[in-house]
C-alpha cells in the first residue's frame, strides 16, 4: 500500500504516456469492425435501465411462511415491496449436485418466455432436505452442499464444502420488469401505471419503442427485462461466456461496456473486446484451488453481463485503481446478468472440481456426440471452389503433394443462384460423379446450406414455405422479407415443429440428390439479415407460439442445426453420424453440431485468440471447435499460415478456409520449403488421430472437451490460471504454439512433475522454461505418467488408416509408471452405441507394459501394435519379451534408452498382452 502511494504519481505520468501511445495505435489501425453498426449498452434501452441499478436498491422479499416444499424443490412467494408486484421463486435440486433457481412473475399479464430446446428433457431430480430457520430456509443436497434462501431482503446463497461459493441478489440489484399495459398518452404522470414502475425510476421513452441505426423497434409489449447480481465470494477467476474474441479469463467491465451475448454477424471482428459475436452461451466457470462452480443463465434474449473481478477493463480504469492506491485485496468475483425479456432461470453446478462441473453441465445441456473419424482430421474449404474441375484439381493437389486431408467443402457459389439444396448447372452439373470421385478416396464433401430462402417463384423451398406457412412473420402477420445473399429472402421459422420436420426432409437423398455421405455447413444462422437492425432480424418479428424474435433470438441457430441433424439422420437412414458445422449457437447446440469462430482475419492476433475462443467454447460443451486456418479475411504471410497450421493441428476442428477475394491458399502454395513444413504439421495431426478420437469419445461420455485449460488438470496450481497461449490436449499433451512473428523461442509453464518434448524427447522438470523453436516445430510436451496411442503410417485420408497398426508413446513419471487409454470403433456409424466398440487400458508399472481390453465391445478389428516408444527409461534393458495369446512369448528387438524403441510386438489390439523389460 505505502509503496503504491509513493509510486503513484510517477506511475500515473507513465501510464498517461502509455495511454496516448495506445490511442495512436488505435487511430492508425484502419481495417476494423464498424462499431457504429452495433449497439453499446447505452444504446440498448433495457441494458441502460438495468445498468443504472444501484447496489442495495432492490426491494424484493420472500415470504417463507407461504413457501411449499416437495422432495426436490421449494416454491416461495416473493413480493417487490417497491411496487407490490408478486413473483414466484422456485429452487430445484437436480441429481448430481446441481441447483436451479427460477424467478417469474406470479401473475404476468401474458406468459413470459421460458427457454425450450436448449437443455436435455430428461434431467433427473435430486432429493432435498429443507431446514427452516426464522430468516432463511436451508436446502441441503448433501453434507457438503447446500443452498440458503433468505427472506428479507431476498438473497440465495450456495455453499460447497463450507465455503460460500455463489450468491444471487446478495448486493440487492435484482430488477425484474413486470409486464404492464402501455400507459395512455393522456394519462397523468402519477397515475397507476407510472406508480407501478420498478422502484422509484421514472418511466423512460425507450420502454415502449426505440430505434437504432435507422431501424425502429416497435416494442408493443413494453419493458420486460430481467437483471440480477450473482457473486462468487471465493474467486475472481471466472472463465468462459462464449462467444467473444477475447481472453478465456473474463476481464473486468468497469469503465467499459458489459460483455454482450446476442448472435450477430459481425463483419471484420476485432480481438480483445466483449462485443457480441455469432454464438451466445451464457455460461461461466468460477475457479479456485479449493472450489469450482459453473453458472448457467438460461435466457435466449439479448443479454449483457458485467464483471467486477479486479484489474479494470481498460487503461483509464487501471489508472483510477492506481491513483486510488492499487487494487483491493478482496477476491470476490462480482457479476451482473441482464436480459431483455424472459424469466430468471439460473443453474449453479456445485463442482467441487472442474471435471465435476463439466460433467454436471453435460447432465443438463448434453454432451457433444463422438464425430466420425474423418471430421476430426484435416478439412479443406474455400469461398469458393469454382467448379467441378477446380474441385478435382485441389483434391489431386493433396495427393501430388503427399498431404493428407479428409474433406473438401463447397461454399455458397456452388448453388443455383443461392438457392440451397440446388447445384449450379454450369459449374457443378454432375454432383454425383464429383462427390463419388472424392468419396472413392475415402474423403467426404461438405456443402453449405444457409437459412435465408430466396424469394423466387419456382424455387421449391420458397413455394413450399408460402403454401405451408413456414416463414417468420412481421408484427402485422405478413411474411417477413429481408435481404441476404440471394437478394430478397425470407426465413424459415425453425421454432415451428412442422418447419423443422420440413427442413429435415429436405436432406433426404431423394430431395437433395448426390450421395448419402454428404455433410452440411450451416452458416448465417444468427440469423444474418443484411438490411436488418444490427445485421439481423427485427426484434418485433413473430415466431411460432406468438413469441417475439426478441424472446428467442439466440436460439434460432440451435433450432436450425437441430433440424439439419435430424435431416442427416433421415438421409443415411440412421446409419451415419451426422456432421454439421455451425456459426451461430446457443446452450446445447453442441449436441448437434461442431463450431468454428467465423470470419477472423489473417493476423497474428487472430491466431492467438483462437486458443481462448475454443477453450471458452470447450467448457460450454463445444468439444469440436476450430478457427479458419490462416484467417478468413486477407492473405496470411507464409510464416503466419505455417504457424497457424502448426497450432491448428492441435485444436479440435481443423479447416483451411478463406474469403472469396483472397489469394488461393491450398497448403502447397507457399513455396516448396513451407509446403514441406506444413506437410509435417498435418502429418502430426494424422499420427495423433487415435488419441484425439479417444478424447472425443470421452467428451461424449463425460462432458470433458479434448482441448482443455491447464487448470482443469491442475486445479490448485494458481500459476496456470492466467495462461492464455498454452493448452492441454486430453491429460497427456501440453501445446504451446508459436503465436508471435519471428519467434525463435516460446515461454512455457509446465505444472506437475516431469514432461517430455513430444518430438525430440528432451525431458523438462516442472516450472517456467524458454523453449527454442525452429520453423518445423511448436513446443508440444507429453506428461510423464501417460501413454498415448498413435498411428505412424500416414495415408491420404484418415479413413484409409483404419486397419493400420499402433505406435504407443509411454512417458514415465518419477516412479517409472504410466497409463493411458484407447477407444476404437468403426469411425462412422452409431454401432458404438450398441456395443460395437473396444476400450483398451495401457499400464506401465514394475518394468512391465500391460494392455488390457477393459470394455470388450463387439467391434472386430485386425489392428495391431507395431512399436512402443518409452520416454524416461534410464538404462539399457538386458532383454525385452512380449507375451499374448496370438504371439505367444518371444523376445523383441529394441534400441536406445531414451527413447527406448521396442520393435514389432505384433500383438493384436483386441487381446490382452504384456511386454516385460528386464
Ligand atoms: O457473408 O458463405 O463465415 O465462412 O465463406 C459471408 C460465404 C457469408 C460467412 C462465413 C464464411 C463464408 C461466407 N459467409
Amino acid at each position: 500500500m505505502i509503496m503504491s502511494r509513493l509510486w503513484s504519481s510517477s506511475l500515473v505520468t507513465s501510464k498517461i504516456i502509455f495511454l496516448s501511445y495506445v490511442f495512436l495505435i488505435l487511430i492508425s489501425h484502419s481495417d476494423t469492425v464498424d462499431r457504429s453498426k452495433f449497439k453499446t449498452c447505452d444504446q440498448s434501452g433495457f441494458c441502460k435501465r438495468q445498468r443504472n441499478v444501484k447496489e442495495g436498491s432492490a426491494t424484493y422479499e420472500a415470504d417463507l411462511s407461504q413457501g411449499t416444499v416437495s422432495t426436490s424443490s421449494v416454491s416461495i412467494p416473493v413480493i417487490n415491496k417497491g411496487n407490490g408486484i408478486p413473483f414466484v421463486l422456485e429452487v430445484f435440486l437436480l441429481e448430481g449436485l446441481k441447483f436451479r433457481v427460477k424467478l417469474n412473475e406470479a401473475k404476468p399479464l401474458r406468459p413470459r418466455y421460458e427457454v425450450e430446446h436448449a437443455l436435455l428433457s430428461n434431467m433427473r431430480e435430486g432429493k432435498l432436505e429443507v431446514k427452516k430457520a426464522a430468516d432463511h430456509w436451508a436446502l441441503i443436497a448433501d453434507t457438503n452442499n447446500e443452498a440458503r434462501v433468505y427472506s428479507t431482503p431476498l438473497r440465495i446463497e450456495f455453499y460447497s464444502g463450507g465455503e460460500k461459493v455463489t450468491v444471487i441478489n446478495g448486493r440487492q440489484m435484482l430488477k425484474f420488469e413486470h409486464l404492464r399495459k402501455k400507459p395512455d398518452v393522456n394519462d397523468e404522470p402519477n397515475d397507476e401505471n407510472a406508480a407501478n414502475e420498478e422502484g422509484k425510476e421514472e418511466p423512460e421513452p425507450s420502454m415502449w419503442e426505440e430505434s437504432f441505426g435507422g431501424h425502429q423497434d416497435s416494442k408493443p409489449r413494453g419493458p420486460e427485462s430481467v437483471g440480477v447480481d450473482i457473486d462468487f465470494p471465493f474467486t475472481q477467476h471466472l472463465y468462459g461466456l462464449p462467444e467473444h474474441a477475447d481472453s478465456f479469463l473474463i476481464k473486468d467491465t468497469k469503465g467499459g461496456d458489459p460483455y454482450r451475448l446476442y448472435n450477430l454477424d459481425v463483419f471484420e471482428y476485432e480481438v480483445n473486446n466483449g462485443m457480441a459475436l455469432y454464438a451466445s452461451v451464457p455460461y461461466i466457470m468460477a475457479h479456485s484451488p479449493k472450489n469450482t462452480v459453473g453458472l448457467l443463465w438460461l435466457n435466449a434474449a439479448e443479454t449483457w453481463v458485467d464483471f467486477d473481478v479486479g484489474g479494470g477493463s481498460n487503461l483509464v480504469d487501471s489508472i483510477v485503481n492506481l491513483v486510488g492506491g492499487g487494487a483491493s485485496d478482496e477476491k470476490v468475483g462480482r457479476t451482473r446478468w441482464m436480459s431483455e425479456s424472459g424469466i430468471i432461470d439460473i443453474f449453479v453446478f456445485m463442482g467441487p472440481k472442474p471435471t465435476d462441473v463439466m460433467r454436471q453441465f453435460g447432465e443438463v445441456a448434453g454432451t457433444a456426440p463422438l464425430p466420425q473419424m474423418w471430421a476430426i482430421a484435416s478439412q479443406q474449404c474455400r469461398w469458393n471452389y469454382n467448379d467441378e474441375e477446380d474441385v478435382r484439381q485441389v483434391d489431386e493437389g493433396f495427393d501430388s503433394h503427399d498431404m493428407p486431408y479428409d474433406s473438401i467443402w463447397l461454399d455458397i457459389e456452388h448453388t443455383d443462384g443461392k438457392k440451397y439444396f440446388t447445384w449450379d448447372s454450369h459449374k457443378f452439373g454432375h454432383p454425383v460423379e464429383m462427390i463419388q470421385n472424392i468419396t472413392a478416396k475415402g474423403r467426404k464433401m461438405v456443402t453449405i446450406i444457409d437459412p435465408h430462402i430466396k424469394r423466387e417463384s419456382g424455387y421449391f423451398v420458397h413455394e413450399d414455405a408460402l403454401r405451408d406457412d413456414l416463414y417468420v412473420k412481421d408484427k402485422t402477420g405478413k411474411v417477413y422479407e429481408g435481404w441476404c445473399w440471394p437478394g430478397a429472402a425470407s426465413y424459415l421459422d425453425f421454432f415451428d415443429p412442422k418447419v423443422r420436420e420440413y427442413w429435415s426432409s429436405r436432406f433426404r437423398l431423394e430431395n437433395y440428390p448426390s450421395t448419402v455421405d454428404l455433410y452440411t455447413w450451416n452458416d448465417m444462422n444468427e440469423p444474418s439479415v443484411f438490411n436488418g437492425p444490427e445485421v439481423t432480424m427485427p426484434k418485433d418479428l413473430i415466431h411460432y407460439g406468438d413469441w417475439e424474435h426478441r424472446d428467442v433470438h439466440n436460439l434460432y441457430g440451435l433450432l436450425m442445426v437441430k433440424a439439419t441433424y435430424d435431416g442427416q439422420m433421415l438421409r443415411s437412414e440412421n446409419q451415419l453420424r451426422p456432421f454439421i458445422l455451425t456459426r451461430a449457437a446457443y446452450v446445447g447446440s453442441h449436441r448437434y453440431t461442431s463450431i468454428w469462430t467465423g470470419d477472423n482475419t489473417a493476423e497474428w492476433s487472430h491466431l492467438k485468440i483462437s486458443i481462448p475462443m475454443c477453450l471458452s467454447l470447450g467448457i460450454a460443451g463445444f468439444a469440436h471447435c476450430g478457427a479458419d486456418i490462416g484467417g478468413f479475411f486477407h492473405n496470411p504471410e507464409p510464416e503466419l499460415i505455417l504457424r497457424w497450421y502448426q497450432a491448428a493441428m492441435f485444436q479440435p476442428f481443423v479447416r483451411n478456409h478463406a474469403h472469396i477475394e483472397t489469394k488461393r491458399r491450398e497448403p502447397w502454395l507457399f513455396g516448396d520449403h513451407n509446403t514441406a513444413l506444413i506437410r509435417s504439421a498435418i502429418r502430426k495431426r494424422y499420427a495423433l488421430l487415435p488419441y484425439w478420437y479417444t478424447l472425443f469419445h470421452q467428451a461424449e461420455m463425460e462432458g470433458i472437451p479434448p482441448m482443455r485449460p491447464i487448470w482443469m488438470l491442475f486445479p490448485d496450481d494458481v500459476k496456470t490460471y492466467n495462461i492464455e497461449g498454452q493448452h492441454l490436449i486430453g491429460n497427456a499433451l501440453m501445446v504451446a504454439p508459436v503465436l508471435e512473428k519471428g519467434a525463435s523461442k516460446v515461454s512455457v509453464y509446465l505444472p506437475g512433475v516431469i514432461w517430455y518434448d513430444f518430438y525430440n524427447y528432451v525431458a523438462y522438470q516442472s516450472g517456467y522454461h524458454t523453449i527454442p523453436v525452429t520453423e518445423d516445430s511448436i513446443p508440444v510436451f507429453q506428461r510423464g505418467g501417460t501413454i498415448i496411442p498413435t498411428k505412424q503410417r500416414i495415408r491420404r485420408a484418415s479413413t484409409l488408416m483404419k486397419r493400420d497398426p499402433f505406435t504407443l508413446f509411454v512417458a514415465l513419471d518419477e516412479n517409472n509408471e504410466a497409463r493411458g487409454r484407447l477407444y476404437i470403433d468403426d469411425g462412422q456409424s452409431f454401432g458404438y452405441r450398441n456395443g460395437k466398440f473396444l476400450e483398451v487400458e495401457f499400464t506401465f508399472k514394475d518394468n512391465k507394459l500391460q494392455s488390457r481390453v477393459v470394455n470388450p465391445g463387439s467391434y472386430a478389428t485386425t489392428e495391431w501394435v507395431e512399436r512402443v516408444v518409452i520416454l524416461g527409461w534410464r538404462n539399457r534393458p538386458a532383454s525385452i519379451t512380449v507375451s499374448s495369446k496370438s504371439v505367444g512369448t518371444s523376445k523383441l528387438e529394441f534400441e536406445g534408452t531414451h527413447p527406448l524403441v521396442i520393435r514389432k510386438p505384433r500383438t493384436l489390439i483386441t487381446e490382452d498382452w504384456e511386454i516385460i523389460l528386464s
